[in-house]
């Protein structure tokens, strides 16, 4: 076994089943709540139901059950922010960007519809987020504003737009790498956790804990991408890879066993910070253990094996 896949020989969580489920729910929701209208929802109904991992709206659901609260009762939340990251990976994959023309295993939305089509599409699915948001039965109105403010801002000045321009320009200090890794992956982690928290009406218990597991999560995420980035091919990856040259990376700035091994320790960290002793005790740390294995199946899949 490669050094990658066996560093990521995380155990099998055992939590799979879970969040086959959520991931089932997640994606009949989405369903119902992009109607088929026209070529911008379209578009945006190419991308969104195309088979992503729904990672951060399990997360929704994960911590609004870890709070003690209905999971269910957050799942239009958890599909706004679903669509949050869905706009976000078209903008991403956009000539202007990333100029990539595979994502979640098939052709972007730009090479299929066009440019325009596909900004509009991202604009849509931002939009109908707030949309979905607002008009949730399951949430007091106190508890769709916090929602509404805490998606507002994971996505503005000094979340996602701010994480994507640091991205286009970055220049080479460890400083500001972790900063993209925070505003390009981890605000959304935290924003799917607090309004989890928010939903189960728990959000003051463990605040710190979640932005603390958001933040280390992100981090691990985003550096075990950047390495998927350099490592795996587009098919085992289900997106166009090698798309990070010339940028800062965790690649970039480090060798790739280094990489790896910060990710660990982000991984590690995410545990730590929810403050339980034992796997058992909290689906977050599964998840955790989850996300370990995900990226150790494709490493070792993109990767030649030792015989
Ligand atoms: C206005 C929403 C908005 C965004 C503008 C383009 C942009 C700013 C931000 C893009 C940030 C970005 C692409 C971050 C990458 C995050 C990441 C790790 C994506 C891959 O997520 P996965 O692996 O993908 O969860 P799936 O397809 O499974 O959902």
């Amino acid at each position: 076994m490669n050094a990658i896949s066996s560093t990521l020989n995380a155990e099998v969580s055992g939590q799979s089943g879970e969040l086959e489920k959520f991931r089932h729910k997640i994606n009949e929701r989405l369903e119902e709540l992009v109607p088929d209208t026209g070529k911008p929802a379209e578009a945006a109904r190419h991308s969104l139901l195309a088979p992503g991992k729904r990672l951060r709206a399990i997360l929704t659901l994960l911590a609004a059950a870890e709070c003690g609260g209905d999971p269910f009762r957050a799942i239009d939340a958890a599909c706004a922010i679903e669509m949050v990251h869905t706009a976000s990976l078209i903008f991403d994959d956009l000539p202007a960007m990333d100029d990539a023309d595979l994502r979640r295993g098939q052709s972007t939305p730009h090479v299929v519809f066009g440019d325009g089509v596909a900004i509009l599409a991202g604009i849509g699915l931002l939009n109908g987020a707030f949309g979905v948001i607002s008009a949730d039965k399951e949430l007091t109105p106190s508890q769709v504003s916090i929602v509404v403010k805490i998606l507002s801002d994971s996505i503005g000045w000094s979340g996602l737009v701010s994480g994507q321009a640091l991205d286009l320009v970055s220049s080479d200090q460890d400083a500001e790498l972790t900063r993209i890794h925070d505003e390009k992956t981890g605000v959304l982690f935290e924003a799917a956790l607090l309004s989890g928290a928010v939903i189960a009406g728990k959000l003051e218990d463990v605040e710190m804990a979640f932005r603390e597991y958001a933040r280390e999560l992100g981090r691990a995420y985003q550096a075990l991408d950047d390495i998927l980035d350099h490592v795996a091919d587009d098919m085992a990856a289900g997106k166009s890879t090698r798309r990070d040259g010339g940028k800062l990376t965790a690649i970039s700035s480090h060798s790739q066993d280094d990489a790896l091994d910060r990710a660990m320790k982000h991984l590690e960290s995410a545990k730590a910070a929810l403050g339980v002793k034992s796997t058992e005790q909290s689906s977050l740390i599964q998840f955790a253990n989850h996300i370990g294995e995900h990226f150790r199946t494709i490493f070792a899949a993109s990767m030649p094996q030792e015989s």
